[in-house]
């Protein structure tokens, strides 16, 4: 099992901007290889648009900000993907928690949970979404995949995928 990030832009300017004006130096805005959605300032491996969706600071080492997991239920075992956001989400971002079984670039990816702006979260496609108690400002994500594991679904491949304007 494997857990991937894909991320969007789908323009600039908002929310985006003004966090971003406040996260680096007018030196750092005018460079978009620091400071754009798709860069990673301090390379933890995590792009700015993504730390500003999931609320962390983009100048400072975070560990992988998301974990592949288990859930068993009954006979079954189902793949996970867990997080943690904000609880003061950014009102124009998007969160999508996305599931395929093929890393295929014509893969198919089915969307398990969304989270738009204040909005609560939405499941579809029968994916089952875990909120947990808020704890220092942050709320623990945990989205399990509808499928069991085993015969010839050994495990697929579950992402979280940002949109920010
Ligand atoms: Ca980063």
């Amino acid at each position: 099992m494997e857990t991937q990030l894909s991320l969007t832009v789908v323009s600039g300017g908002g929310g985006y901007s003004s966090w971003n004006s406040t996260k680096f130096s007018p030196a750092e805005q005018a460079d978009p290889n620091i400071s754009g959605p798709l860069a990673d300032a301090e390379k933890d491996g995590i792009p700015n648009a993504v730390e500003y969706a999931l609320g962390l600071e983009p100048k400072t080492n975070n560990p992988t900000p998301w974990q592949a997991g288990t859930q068993t239920v009954g006979p079954d075992r189902f793949q996970t993907i867990s997080f943690s956001i904000s609880a003061s989400f950014p009102a124009d971002a998007t969160l999508i928690v996305e599931e395929s079984s093929s890393l295929a670039p014509t893969a198919t990816w089915t969307t398990l949970a969304t989270k738009t702006g204040s909005a609560a979260w939405v499941a579809s496609n029968g994916g089952v979404i875990t909120e947990g108690m808020p704890s220092g400002g942050r709320i623990p994500i945990t989205v399990r995949s509808p499928n069991a594991m085993g015969g010839a679904n050994s495990g697929g491949f579950m992402r979280l995928r940002v949109v920010v304007p």
